[in-house]
């Protein structure tokens, strides 16, 4: 069975043995690619209504179990320093699935990544930008009752005057480009792909 297949049916006991196997002649950053296309695939089975949470939640820790492996490995193909970025998913929000796989393609594409974690409050992300000046800031949300801790987070940045100082990435499932617009965020990413690239272009790289 293939890695993709693997997590997209949650063959959680198997994919430790199959990843190492494969990373005898596969690239790790394919890989990764792989597994996240499973989770893609359960995503989809989930939306037509063919998966339930159960499933999605066996597919997501097949997923965690592969990327267990491969982080580690990520290092070694880790080209030049491209910027340093927080991210976490905002406050009255645990979802990190998405936001976990986000942060695995920036320390893949050689960003400092930081992650908060989950139900992160804005004060948080505030003392973060003043300390540790990071370039990027990245928040999650899954939910659209949380989406709206977005906005507090950017003019909580605003009331602080930090937010000239870092460049605002949203993301999540109910967010779109016109809500990141109608925020104030300077851009948003559909996927942990996209991600990548938009905040390079977001850095001018
Ligand atoms: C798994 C799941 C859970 C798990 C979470 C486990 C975990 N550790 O994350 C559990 C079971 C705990 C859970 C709980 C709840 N959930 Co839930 N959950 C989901 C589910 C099925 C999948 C989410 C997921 O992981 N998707 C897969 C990942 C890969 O996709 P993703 O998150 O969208 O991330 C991608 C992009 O969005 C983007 N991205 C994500 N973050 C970021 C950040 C940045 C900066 C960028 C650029 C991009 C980006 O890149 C990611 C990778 O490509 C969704 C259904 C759905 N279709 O989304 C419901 C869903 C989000 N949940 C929902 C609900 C209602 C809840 C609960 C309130 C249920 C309850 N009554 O208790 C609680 C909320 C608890 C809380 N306070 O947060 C609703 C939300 C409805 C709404 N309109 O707000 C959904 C849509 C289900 C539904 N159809 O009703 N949930």
């Amino acid at each position: 069975m293939s890695l993709s297949k693997l997590v997209e049916e949650g063959e959680v006991y198997s994919i430790e043995d199959a990843v190492i196997k494969a990373l005898k002649n596969i690239e790790p950053i394919k890989i990764t690619e792989e597994l996240i296309d499973g989770l893609r695939m359960a995503g989809d089975k989930f939306k037509s209504g063919e998966y339930f949470v159960v499933d999605m939640m066996q597919a997501a820790e097949t997923f965690k179990e592969g990327m267990k492996i491969i982080k580690p490995k990520l290092g070694d193909v880790k080209k030049d320093y491209k910027g340093k970025i927080v991210l976490g998913t905002v406050q009255g929000d645990i979802h990190d699935i998405g936001k976990n796989l986000v942060v695995t393609m920036f320390e893949g594409a050689g960003f400092e990544v930081v992650d908060l974690g989950i139900d992160v409050n804005k004060d948080k992300f505030v003392e973060f930008v003043k300390n540790d000046k990071p370039d990027i800031v990245g928040l999650s949300a899954l939910l659209t009752t949380t989406m709206l801790e977005m906005e507090g987070v950017i003019e909580a940045l605003k009331a602080n005057n930090l937010r000239g100082q870092v460049k605002i990435m949203v993301g999540g499932a109910p967010v779109s480009e016109r809500f990141a617009k109608s925020i104030g965020a300077d851009s948003y990413a559909p996927n942990a792909t996209e991600a990548v690239n938009v905040a390079l272009k977001l850095l001018g790289k």
